[in-house]
């Protein structure tokens, strides 16, 4: 099919650099360019208040490493990286109090983001905040600690520019690797919610706001039981 032909890009619009604001990436996989940047003060804002109730932290990882990327987590629960392994839980780990909840603005977006890509009815219940600086990455990885694969992923990229892989449903299918600029927002679900994705690096950029630093915030739905 060519991009004329597919009803998806039809309906794009053209940023100034000429990219299309809308891109499928694949079925189930939706980039939308720029989604959040009119709002993207008040995001920051509240990722901000996020990270004074529960500090960013470089979590221990199972290989007995560390993440590079520093997290934290607001909602019902968040996701944690231990020794022990990966899982959600309602306390965070270093003060055992609940997690913040999930800013009124960061939920509003994370739904309108999901009902454009086609996922109406999301209902987040855990969002992930990456805080990377330089250096830092995220190795291939598919999002599947969630007990519920139903509901869509959908993350928001704040600041400097992210090098994201894109892969396919096996780590070894071919990867993508594009640039997420400040206020994109990708959706993925349905037949792609398990496909690999990743951070290769930062690129080699300063944003006027958070500087050398890259912010994800990645909204998902979580089993409780999970
Ligand atoms: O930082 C990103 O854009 C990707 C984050 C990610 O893959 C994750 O949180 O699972």
């Amino acid at each position: 099919m060519t991009d004329t032909q597919n009803p998806a890009r039809q309906l794009d619009l053209l940023l100034p650099d000429n990219r299309p604001s809308r891109e499928v990436l694949e079925p189930g996989a939706l980039l939308l360019r720029q989604f959040a940047t009119p709002s993207a003060a008040i995001f920051l804002q509240a990722l901000q208040a996020v990270a004074q109730q529960a500090p960013f932290r470089h979590m221990r990882t199972p290989g007995g490493g560390c993440m590079s990327a520093a997290m934290t987590s607001c909602g019902a629960l968040g996701w944690v990286s231990s020794p022990q392994g990966y899982t959600y839980t309602p306390l965070d780990p270093l003060d055992q109090q609940p997690w913040p909840a999930m800013p009124a603005s960061l939920f509003t977006l994370a739904q309108n983001a999901a009902q454009t890509a086609g996922y109406a009815g999301f209902t987040p219940n855990t969002c992930l905040l990456n805080c990377y600086q330089n250096g830092a990455h995220m190795g291939l990885h598919q999002d599947r600690d969630e007990g519920d694969i139903t509901q869509p992923v959908v993350s928001l990229s704040l600041g400097r520019t992210g090098l994201f892989m894109w892969g396919g449903p096996n780590r070894r299918d071919r990867v993508r690797t594009f640039a997420l600029d400040h206020g994109d927002v990708l959706v993925w679900g349905g037949p792609a919610r398990l496909h690999y994705h990743g951070i290769k690096g930062l690129a080699p950029s300063s944003h006027p706001t958070t500087g050398l630093t890259r912010f994800n915030i990645t909204f998902r739905h979580v089993m409780p039981s999970s």
